[in-house]
């Protein structure tokens, strides 16, 4: 029989440090990076509220269907009629990947504490800013379950641009209309591939409509075996991703990290409702990981790493 724990943080923290935790799974979205200053989609002032569908659509059409959901920025079949809408949302990213520009949190590099103490069997993230390899976390452990923006090919022939070469096009084909010209009329900008010619280059992240990378799937079974399952900074509503919450066992302890309780609809119960999900509380994910740090007495671990002191 598995103890126990009592359903708050300081009963996972009990958990983890008693020995029947062995197996630790983890699921993060767009809130564990916002720490490090990258917009989230779907928070107030996330990249959602900032979209323009006015600037970035050529047609009335796509400028409707932006407006109903801004979910269309990410989905194939926009991408294929228009790539700038894509391009122009992802740009702040790529330039700031290419840049370095953002340093890990306290959230991924609590990860990277787990696997040092033997307890991380995988980390699925759903995001693509590659955060999460800053803390020299085990690229093996790690599934990009929506690809990752470090890499950069043809959605068409396949072909794989140099990353740097890609970048220097952003800067010069894609506009930037959002910080130097916000009356620029609507067209569309895009990459063209050198192989094949078609105006279809873009990062390697999952577009809605397009499959998942297949280790994502082959992964799924393990989780039966998990004895904690950690969900950060996601909204848990893009699927399949979420049913990462779904696939592990009756009584696998799990513990949601995110400013607002999320997944009530997969299953997750809070307060007296629950049985065996705890919630960090109305807290970012910097915050509640530096709690649990506290609580397992790790926190020589956070003073080897200067830029979180
Ligand atoms: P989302 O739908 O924007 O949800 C984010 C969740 O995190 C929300 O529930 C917020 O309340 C919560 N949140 C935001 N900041 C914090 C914080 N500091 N502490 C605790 N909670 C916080 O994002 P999801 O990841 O759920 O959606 C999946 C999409 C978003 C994936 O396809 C990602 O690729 C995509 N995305 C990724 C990034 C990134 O890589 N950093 C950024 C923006 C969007
Ligand atoms: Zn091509």
């Amino acid at each position: 029989m598995k103890p126990r724990p009592s359903l708050d943080l300081a009963g996972t923290a009990e958990f983890l440090k008693s020995g029947a935790c062995k197996s630790v799974y983890v699921l993060t979205g767009a809130g564990a990076s916002t720490g490090a200053g990258i917009p989230d989609f779907r928070s107030p002032g996330g990249m959602y509220d900032s979209l323009r569908p006015e600037l970035i659509t050529a047609t009335e059409a796509q400028r409707k269907r932006m407006r109903m959901d801004p979910v269309n920025v990410v989905m194939k079949d926009m991408f294929f009629q228009n790539q700038f809408p894509y391009l122009e949302v992802r740009r702040p990213f790529i330039l700031g990947t290419q840049q370095q520009q953002w340093k890990a949190t306290l959230t991924h590099w609590f990860m990277r504490f787990l696997e040092e103490e033997g307890l991380l069997k995988r980390l699925f993230t759903q995001n693509i800013d590659g955060l999460d390899y800053q803390t020299g976390i085990s690229p093996e452990l790690v599934t990009n379950v929506h690809g990752s923006l470090a890499r950069v090919s043809c959605e068409g022939c396949g072909y794989e641009m140099p990353f740097d070469d890609f970048c220097a096009q952003v800067r010069t084909n894609v506009k930037d209309i959002y910080r130097t010209d916000p009356t620029a009329p609507a067209e569309s900008s895009n990459i063209n591939c050198p192989r094949c010619n078609a105006p279809l280059v873009k990062p390697n992240t999952v577009l809605f409509g397009s499959s998942l990378p297949s280790e994502f799937f082959e992964q799924l079974d393990d989780l039966n075996g998990a004895d904690l399952l950690i969900v950060a900074g996601t909204s848990l509503v893009v699927s399949p991703a979420n049913s990462v919450v779904m696939y592990v066992a009756k009584d696998c302890l799990r513990l949601i990290v995110n400013k607002e309780p999320v997944g009530q609809d997969l299953g997750i119960r809070y307060g007296k409702d629950a049985t065996r999900d705890v919630w960090a509380g109305e807290v970012s994910c910097d915050e509640a990981f530096l709690d649990l740090i506290k609580m397992l007495g790790w926190q020589d671990k956070v003073r080897k790493i200067k830029h979180l002191l």
